[in-house]
């Protein structure tokens, strides 16, 4: 097995510039016909044309119509001395229904699609499968008139005709694109229409197209491919730019959607959403994945990648734009706050594993392992980062030079900066340390006031720990936005040598010394204001001074965070307290804080409930270089305790003043809506339900606390209620949840994406009978191993969102997983490579744990045929 190393990068010696494909449809032995037109670019005649193949049976090769010569290895399909330009047809056989990687043509529940990205290509027809060869695609797809009423591929239908009993349809994309772009879907469908004029004036027919029947729940989702098609001429003035686009949906999926020139392919689970079975985060969902595959039609599609290692070229910047897409049409600070714990979860985790990678990563063996929170979430924190540097103004003058200079062509994330750097005339020659260094800088900072100076002097120190590969690192261009307040709350302006200066202070060297003057008294000081940098900040708060950034910064985040802080050092205290074996520190802070938001803070109830999260254990692990989990739990779970039993009667009243508006809107017969506004309560009444919940079950009135959880569920008119309903139900194991749980299996187990949700909630519960209760579910008839949405629902959250139970000190998660690992690697090894992550920690947790994770990695590295995806994953958490 062998590694591929970015720097390794050749230009292509053959490219492809025309491609006509046919394929004759069956679901077990489908035909193509690759007609393709090669061009040697190399001097060199003796370099032979390599295509890349897989899973292919060859039927057929002629060059320029004749029998040629031809080498068939495992992975290749190889022709020495062709003439400089050729057409070469290759005809292959291919067996959809049992792909059962869901990579390259596949069947979703009787339908015919495709998943090329990064490598899939190759499973349809030998083929230069780099993103580096862009060619015109024409597509016939013939099948038996009337088994699929729609046979769609990219760019423009051409033309729609029966011959002899079959049907042909052709569609010809006029845009060259890398093979990972090309789409097929056949199969019959509810479809969906709308009109959309850009503002050039170009007539776009919209369409979307889902299962039989599903129509009402795709109303979201079209509407919502006109407000990214808006936004996206208004914010970046990129106007759509071909008659037609389209969007399906399929069940079975192993990403969320793809970004197929104009012809989208969705994980249903980011379509279908309607008032009674989808919940508001279903709905954010629908909007933002939508909004991302459609932006991708320019930072992907008509700007491509050159190779696999500039991923972050694309999915950053297109994470980026999705995130300001979403901010833009809802709620700014909600949106900013998601984005952050994203990074501070799993992304800093990624940063402290075996995995860990720069968002332009030097070494891959499997790409597919790199579609990762790195790649995506800190690739759009990078992005953000330059937004924040440059300004808006001059961010939109270095993507219009972008698009300018490599409209059409495959690039790399440097040609991404230079454009950046050229249109603003900004230099970014340290910045871009951030594209080849992995691992969360950790920038700790000190202040000395000079009353006499009236001068506040901050010394900022910038380190990275190292990373697999990277033992030393240099220091990042840091952009760091403060704010200073005064005791009384109010900011102070910040200056220096008489002029005002930017709150952006731009960090670049190891040591780093700010100074701000006129700063009348010893300050408060915010650091990462909107969290401007993805790192990990360290900084001495002198007593009160949180509590002054939670009441009276203006920036949002900082008010979260600094709450957070608050939390995090109660954490950490009480796990050593928990390690030492000594009583818990009383958690004074957190207790009067929680008080004052809920009882004076007057912010609005989504932002509150958002303030009012303590860190999920995931979270919470990142605090430490040694993970002692067992303590790490213990202190969390005190903190619930003293903040659900100290403020019981604020949740009591909290909750039963929410209950009444609830039923309020009942009663005054309005429905459910997906408005900030009504989202902000449903979030609040759950942060209060539970808190109520547990205090009632610590004080030993459990049959008080299932008949209030109960009651909820049976006024839910919402999925988002009825969840919160279920889940306070098997988390805090109430009696209630046998029936909420029947209930809900009668009602909903004919639709697999709803029923998801019970299977996350009995694999969430922290019991002891959890893991029994979810090997029982891969047994119900809702459960499928070969779909990956139930493999995640079930299998994932119990690996991914239950360290209690998957960490069990037995042995017995980790021993289940590794079953379950066994079996997807000869079915799907990509589903389960990402369902793996939790037992990368092993070296950062206790040696009995780790002992036991290293002899379940042992087992499965002696399987046969272990796939490249898994491999990579032992292979580098042994190393
Ligand atoms: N390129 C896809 C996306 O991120 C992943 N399959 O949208
Ligand atoms: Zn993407």
């Amino acid at each position: 097995r062998q590694e591929k190393r970015r720097l390794d990068y050749k230009k292509p010696d053959f490219t492809i510039t025309d491609i006509d494909l046919t394929f004759e449809l069956d679901l077990t032995a489908t035909i193509v016909t690759a007609v393709s037109r090669v061009k040697r670019l190399t001097e060199d005649r003796k370099i032979p044309l390599v295509l890349n193949g897989d899973s292919l049976k060859l039927l057929d090769v002629k060059l320029d119509g004749a029998e040629c010569a031809f080498r068939e290895t495992e992975n290749t399909l190889e022709l020495d001395s062709v003439p400089d330009e050729f057409t070469l047809t290759v005809k292959t056989c291919i067996n959809p229904k049992d792909n059962s990687e869901l990579m390259g043509l596949y069947v979703s529940d009787g339908k015919f699609c495709t998943q090329n990205e990064p490598e899939g290509f190759r499973r349809i027809t030998f083929f230069t499968d780099h993103p580096d060869v862009l060619a015109r695609y024409t597509t016939h797809i013939i099948a038996p008139d009337g088994a699929y009423p729609f046979m769609l591929s990219n760019g423009n239908l051409i033309k729609d005709e029966v011959k002899d009993g079959k049907r042909v349809v052709t569609w010809e994309d006029p845009f060259p694109k890398p093979s990972y772009l090309f789409a097929l879907v056949a199969g019959d469908f509810d479809e969906l229409h709308r009109d959309f004029v850009t503002c050039g004036g170009r007539h776009v027919d919209v369409y979307l197209y889902v299962d039989k029947g599903q129509a009402s729940c795709g109303t979201v989702a079209i509407d919502s491919i006109l407000r990214a098609m808006e936004w996206d001429e208004k914010r970046f003035g990129l106007e759509y730019d071909l008659n037609r686009f389209n969007v399906v949906a399929v069940d079975f999926f192993n990403a969320g959607a793809m970004e197929n020139k104009s012809l989208n392919i969705f994980n249903s689970k980011y379509v279908l959403v309607d008032a009674e079975s989808a919940t508001d985060t279903d709905f954010e969902n629908v909007l933002s994945v939508i909004g991302h595959e459609y932006f991708h039609n320019w930072t992907g599609d008509r700007v491509t990648c050159r190779d696999w290692f500039q991923l972050s070229l694309k999915e950053g910047l297109t994470v980026f734009r999705d995130q300001e897409f979403s901010s833009d049409l809802c709620c700014r600070p909600i949106e900013r706050i998601k984005a952050v714990n994203i990074i501070k979860g799993p992304q800093f985790t990624e940063d402290a594993g075996p995995m860990a990678h720069p968002i332009r990563p030097d070494y891959v063996m499997e790409m597919n392992n790199f579609y990762s929170v790195t790649v995506y979430d800190k690739g759009a924190e990078v992005i953000r980062m330059i937004h924040t540097i440059l300004g808006e103004e001059l961010f939109q003058k270095g993507m219009k030079l972008y698009f300018k200079r490599h409209d059409g062509c495959a690039v790399t994330c440097e040609d991404f900066v230079s454009a950046m750097e050229d249109a603003s005339g900004i230099d970014l020659k340290q910045f871009r340390n951030w594209y080849s260094q992995a691992g969360t800088p950790c920038v700790s900072g000190s202040l000395r006031y000079d009353a006499e100076k009236k001068q506040a002097v901050y010394t900022f120190n910038q380190s990275t720990p190292a990373t697999p590969g990277q033992s030393v690192k240099q220091p990042f261009v840091i952009p760091l936005s403060m704010a200073l307040y005064g005791s009384d709350g109010r900011k102070i302006l910040l200056k220096r040598n008489g002029e005002p200066v930017s709150e952006v202070q731009i960090l670049t060297e190891e040591h780093n010394v700010v100074v701000f003057d006129d700063v009348p008294e010893r300050p408060v000081t915010a650091l990462l204001q909107n969290f401007s940098a993805p790192v990990k900040v360290e900084y001495p708060y002198a007593q009160g001074e949180l509590e002054t950034l939670l009441k009276c910064a203006d920036d949002p985040v900082t008010r979260y965070e600094s709450m957070q802080n608050i939390i995090n050092s109660y954490i950490v205290l009480n796990t050593v307290n928990a390690q030492r074996r000594l009583p818990f520190t009383h958690s004074e802070l957190v207790v009067q804080s929680f008080r004052y938001i809920l009882e004076e803070s007057g912010l609005d109830n989504r932002f509150m409930a958002y303030i009012l999260r303590i860190p999920p254990v995931n979270t919470l692990m990142g605090l430490f270089t040694a993970i002692d989990l067992d303590a790490i739990i213990a202190s969390r779970k005190e903190l619930v305790r003293v903040l659900s039993v100290e403020l019981a009667d604020i949740w009591e009243k909290l909750y039963q003043k929410l209950l009444a508006e609830f039923r309020q809107r009942l009663a005054e017969g309005r429905g459910y809506e997906c408005t900030e506004e009504q989202i902000g309560s449903r979030d609040l009444i759950r942060v209060a339900l539970n808190f109520h919940v547990r205090g009632l079950v610590l004080k030993g009135e459990e049959a008080k606390a299932s008949a209030i959880v109960s009651g909820h569920y049976r006024i839910s008119d919402n999925m988002t209620d009825t969840l919160i309903a279920l889940n306070a139900a098997t988390a805090h194991n109430l009696e209630s949840r046998h029936e909420i749980l029947k209930d809900f299996e009668s009602r909903w187990r004919d639709n697999a994406l709803v029923f998801d949700n019970y299977f996350r909630a009995v694999a969430s519960a922290p019991y002891p009978d959890t893991l029994d209760n979810v090997r029982k579910l891969m047994e119900h008839e809702c459960f499928d191993l070969t779909n990956p949405n139930r493999v995640r629902a079930l299998l994932g959250t119990f690996s991914q969102l239950n360290p209690e139970c998957f960490n069990d000190i037995s042995g017995r998660g980790y021993e289940f997983l590794t079953e379950i690992l066994i079996k997807l690697n000869g079915t799907n090894p990509h589903v389960a490579a990402a369902i793996m992550t939790p037992m990368l920690n092993l070296n950062r947790l206790d040696i009995k744990r780790k002992g036991m994770i290293t002899d379940c990695f042992n087992r499965i590295m002696r399987i046969p045929g272990l796939s490249d995806s898994i491999f990579e994953k032992i292979d580098k958490a042994f190393k």
